[in-house]
């Protein structure tokens, strides 16, 4: 038993090198939607707020499904909406701490912005996976309900006749009535409880479904469809001439939508593992993506490619090794392999090892140490025709500076 441990003991020590990650390999992906609320008032470059608190809200012909259902936007301080008028302000948006807070008292118009287009940028990718990430709390719970909510909407000028929910095309909704907490993802709805308390809630549509994440926990889906949002609106929009009530009032800690990466598979210097990198070498550094049933290396956008932030100085195609698993995550100088060809084309580059050791350097702030383990990123993103999804891929290196 003794022997045992000692011989474990001894593999321990080989492969107890610090292995030093250089750049973020481990975050998720690409956000391309992010807010935090930080500072004092709303952002206006990502979020409408040309009538957060006043000017037009909708008008609906009808009272149930008043948010899909035909209307009109107009400004309800000076045009009534089925004979009633609103003086503004329409309750607060209040930014402070990091976190933003909507309120609306006894009255009949809540806060409500928005993120899409054609006045602002889509916060969702055109197509392709996506993670939607929301933390927010309800303050109280009233009987008009307001929230947050995902949705394909094909112009969000809120101009005529242009229903804000349009039918069928909601993706995800957060919203609390006096009917209690619940989301609907498309269409599903399920109830959340401890409406006080600030949850997380993370939409993943990976591969074409939907799935929903509150606090980590699997709640809902995966539900496949092919409708994606490119809208997110908060507060609420319409004007309820039916009633004058008090508003559910909520905090929000932050919204983010992410592209996750496709991990790839790397190899540096194939055939060989370890994987040596030479600082003093005036020559070049091999690294392969290696091709996979799933990953056909000529959908790469060559010229997106980098290792930390160096770009190839060229790039070929030829079968030259074999994927170790896992791709992202390495814990050692030995999680490589030296396989050749597996029958998948891989594309082969080269760098300047020069320019590779300055961006290590750079990246540490000092000089690389002889004998050290470092794992290097490599990043980029298909060609647009396949989506322009990024992609992260990690090999380690073992410094050779004598
Ligand atoms: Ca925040
Ligand atoms: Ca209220
Ligand atoms: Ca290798
Ligand atoms: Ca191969």
């Amino acid at each position: 038993m003794k022997k045992i441990a000692k011989k474990d003991w001894i593999i321990g020590i080989f492969v107890s090198l610090v292995l030093v990650l250089i750049s973020n390999s481990a975050s998720e992906g690409i956000q391309i939607f992010e807010d935090d609320f930080n500072g004092t008032t709303i952002d206006s470059t990502k979020w409408n707020t040309e009538i957060a608190t006043t000017g037009k809200r909708w008008c609906s012909s009808t009272i149930w499904n008043h948010h899909s259902n035909p209307g009109n936007w107009q400004d309800i301080g000076l045009e009534p909406c089925h004979d009633f008028t609103q003086v503004p302000p329409y309750g607060a948006i209040t930014v402070s701490g990091g976190q933003a807070i909507f309120s609306g008292g006894y009255t009949q118009s809540f806060p409500y912005i928005w993120a899409g287009p054609p006045s602002r940028l889509e916060p969702f990718p055109s197509i392709g996976d996506f993670i939607l990430e929301i933390r927010m709390k309800y303050d109280s719970i009233q009987s008009h309900g307001d929230g947050l909510s995902a949705l394909f909407w094909n112009n969000t000028d809120p101009v005529g006749n242009n229903p804000p929910s349009p039918a069928g095309q909601g993706v995800f909704s957060i919203w609390a009535d006096t009917s209690g907490l619940r989301t609907t993802t498309v269409g599903e709805q399920i109830f959340v409880t401890d409406p006080f308390f600030f949850h997380h809630y993370r939409l993943e549509y990976i591969s074409g479904a939907y799935s929903l994440f509150i606090d980590g926990i699997l709640k809902v889906g995966p539900i496949a469809t092919n409708l994606l949002p490119n809208t997110i609106w908060i507060g609420n929009p319409v004007f309820t001439y039916w009633g004058i009530s008090d508003w559910s009032d909520f905090t929000i800690d932050f919204v983010r939508v992410t592209v996750p990466h496709i991990e790839i598979p790397l190899d540096i210097k194939p055939q060989s593992c370890p994987n040596p990198l030479n600082a003093k070498s005036q020559g070049v550094l091999p690294i392969a993506i290696l091709g996979t049933d799933n990953i056909n290396v000529k959908t790469i956008d060559t010229a997106s490619i980098r290792l930390l932030n160096v770009a190839p100085l060229r790039s070929s195609f030829e079968d030259v090794s074999t994927p170790f698993k896992p791709f992202i995550g390495k814990n050692s100088e030995f999680d490589c392999t030296n396989l050749g060809p597996d029958g998948f084309l891989d594309m082969t580059l080269k760098f300047d090892t020069q320019e590779v050791i300055k961006a290590i350097e750079a990246f540490l702030n000092r000089a690389v140490v002889d004998g050290e383990a470092l794992i290097l990123p490599l990043t980029g993103n298909l060609l647009d025709e396949f989506g322009r999804k990024p992609l992260l891929g990690e090999d380690v290196v073992i410094v050779i500076s004598k």
